[in-house]
């Protein structure tokens, strides 16, 4: 370990008022991750080479999860410096990222069964979904399109993240069963993150979260990467792990890709990423 301190290491920290935020209010950003211009050809290729085949398959979540680990577009995202940098000012030097997943909205009038269903995303807390012991991590929503209130942009109750909300639970759906009922929310506290293609935000495990449905002709696409620390146990495949869950029992170690610095416990199955 160097005697710098991590700020000093760091070519985009986070300065002490915006830690402060983040932990006041489980939510931080927009920053910027690439140009729009950029986005606009890394999307080119997350469509035609994720998007467009893995809507072929009769259960296409499995491809539009954990694709940092092989593809090379969706891993430099994930391991762009203005996003790690950040994510170590927040919770340390030690970084893995455990998942990742595009958040792909098509619009509500082309949208049939769950899909329809899935274009608006009921208001949830990651943690009650997601065992990790502890359950410390940070995601990303990164915004492959634009993002606005037309298409469904992500929405964070601020402060929201220091508490445990009931989820009631519909089995019926496909994608987020558990949402906490809107009478619980106090509108007041509800930041809305519309962004440009490039952009990102950050927030923490239990920022209770959702979004509007997508009233636009185009889809919309986010992809959120979440990252923990190395002294979580991160074990089993949750819902919808993609292809770590094609390779993994439910008890196994997942395959976890270090971001910076090192797995200091040694127990982590850290696996090499194409990028
Ligand atoms: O993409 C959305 O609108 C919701 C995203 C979300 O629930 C998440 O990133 O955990």
């Amino acid at each position: 370990m160097s005697g710098v301190a991590l700020g000093e290491q760091l070519r985009f920290p986070l300065d002490a008022g915006e830690v402060e935020a983040y932990h006041r209010d489980g939510v931080i950003g927009p920053y910027r991750l690439v140009a729009p211009e950029v986005m606009a050809e890394m999307r080119k290729r997350i469509v035609d080479e994720i998007i467009v085949p893995g809507a072929q398959l009769e259960d296409p979540h499995v491809d539009y999860h954990d694709r940092h680990l092989d593809h090379e577009t969706v891993c430099r995202l994930c391991r762009g410096p203005e996003l790690v940098d950040r994510i170590a000012s927040l919770i340390g030097p030690d970084l893995l990222i455990w998942r990742s997943n595009f958040q792909i909205k098509q619009p509500l009038a082309d949208a049939t069964g769950d899909e329809q269903r899935y274009t608006e995303v009921p208001w949830h807390q990651d943690g009650a979904y997601f065992d990790l012991r502890p359950p410390v991590w940070v995601s990303a929503w990164i915004a492959v399109t634009e993002a606005t209130i037309d298409n469904g942009c992500l929405q964070v109750v601020r402060g929201s993240h220091t508490s445990r909300f009931d989820h009631d639970v519909d089995g019926t759906r496909h994608s987020f069963h558990q949402a906490v009922p809107t009478d619980a929310i106090d509108p007041d506290d509800i930041a809305v993150f519309e962004l440009e293609p490039g952009e990102f935000v950050l927030f923490s495990e239990y920022a209770l979260h959702g979004s509007g449905p997508n009233r636009t002709a185009e889809p919309r696409i986010g992809l959120s990467p979440r990252v923990t620390v190395p002294f979580v146990r991160v074990t089993g495949n949750p819902l919808y792990a993609g292809l770590d869950r094609a390779r993994h029992a439910p008890d196994e170690p997942r395959q976890m890709g270090l971001l910076r610095g090192s797995d200091y416990t040694g127990r982590h199955h850290v696996v090499p990423l194409p990028c």
